[in-house]
């Protein structure tokens, strides 16, 4: 049965997705103007998936003939004061997100809702890659601290460029 309540968590979590959408396309613009085409298009890309995953609950909820609720959705912050801070940003907001799922989950079985449980198991498996993805960014960043060429060949591995493509371009 689908639960009034977990209806409403679902239709909260369009609204986070949604948030995650608009700060990562505040981000790609951010990395746009820095000249860092390969971070740029990685994070709109990610800020695509998030629309999509909103999309996904929403179509959800209907097909459980319930009724979606749409919430303002704030201005990203913004003030972006570096890459690593930017991806350190975002790994915060997947752990939030990730945490935000976990609750749904444990209330969906609460609630005896096994439809909703089964549905969110995609995103539990999904927050496992993203968080993991980012992380992964997150860590480079670190070790890459001031050295900007390490910036420079980061942003070419996310933009699909190998290192050993650019020399074969080069000779
Ligand atoms: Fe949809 O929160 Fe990231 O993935």
């Amino acid at each position: 049965m689908f639960v009034e309540k977990v209806q409403s968590a679902l239709n909260q979590q369009i609204n986070m997705e949604l948030q995650a959408h608009y700060t990562y396309l505040a981000a790609a613009d951010y990395f746009e103007g820095m000249g860092l085409k390969g971070f740029s298009q990685w994070i709109f890309n990610h800020a695509e998936e998030e629309m999509a995953h909103a999309m996904k609950i929403y179509q959800f909820i209907h097909s459980r003939r319930g009724r979606v609720e749409l919430f303002p959705v704030p201005a990203p912050e913004g003030g972006f004061g570096s890459p690593q801070e930017v991806m350190e940003g975002t790994l915060r907001q997947e752990q939030k997100v990730t945490a935000s799922i976990d609750r749904i989950v444990k209330l969906a079985r609460l609630e005896g809702d096994y439809a909703t449980d089964s549905f969110l198991q995609w995103f539990v498996d999904e927050q496992v890659e993203e968080e993991e993805l980012v992380d992964d960014l997150v860590q480079k960043l670190r070790l890459i601290g001031d050295f900007k060429p390490g910036l420079y060949l980061l942003d070419r591995e996310l933009a699909g460029v190998g290192v050993l493509e650019e020399t074969e371009a080069a000779g």
